[in-house]
């Protein structure tokens, strides 16, 4: 198991397209667990490759209280039903800032387990919207997309003025 580094916005890294996962193996189990492990120790509820710098269709979820219930899902393919509804969202690429997102809180997802299995099911509520947002990383989409320019340029130079602090600290 490892901790991996996630990117920050705005990094360009966080805006390639992920291509789809081909082989299952053991490479893929362990990028499964250490996306996890980075995620419960964050703590976030979500995490997607694109977010620690691999470019493969693999996201994490997880929207229990007690970090019971991982959820990995590989080209994961989504439906979107239900109703649009608002919810405050944030990211681990984007620490410390929060903004309403509108999603869907239905889909119905389509995706493989780390062992190569076909996986179908439905999602709602927050699960819905994390698997959503989660699917949007791997198209390099990030949830201040869906904001103004004003708020995404000032979320922007504030986290420019922390990386050059963290730079200039080493
Ligand atoms: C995506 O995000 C999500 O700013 C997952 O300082 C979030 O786990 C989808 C986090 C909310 C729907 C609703 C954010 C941790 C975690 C921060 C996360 C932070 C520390 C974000
Ligand atoms: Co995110």
């Amino acid at each position: 198991m490892a901790l991996l580094d996630i990117l920050e916005f705005p990094d360009p890294r966080l805006r390639k397209k992920a291509k789809r996962v081909e082989v299952f193996d053991e490479r893929i189990k362990q990028l499964c667990d250490d996306m996890v492990e980075t995620m419960y120790e964050a703590p976030g509820i979500g995490l997607a490759a694109t977010q620690i710098n691999v470019h493969e269709r693999v996201i994490v979820v997880d929207v229990s209280e007690d970090q019971s219930n991982p959820l990995k899902l590989i080209n994961p393919e989504l439906t979107l039903t239900g109703e649009k509804m608002d919810y405050q969202e944030g990211c681990l690429s984007v620490p410390g800032f929060y903004e309403q997102v509108s999603r869907y809180d239905k889909i119905t997802v389509k995706a493989f387990n780390e062992k190569g299995e076909a996986l179908e099911f439905e999602s709602t509520e927050l699960e819905a919207i994390c698997i959503q947002h989660e699917c949007d990383h791997l198209d390099g989409k990030l949830f201040v997309d869906y904001i103004s320019n004003l708020k995404r340029t000032r979320i922007r130079k504030k986290l420019d003025k922390i990386h050059k602090e963290q730079a200039r600290q080493g």
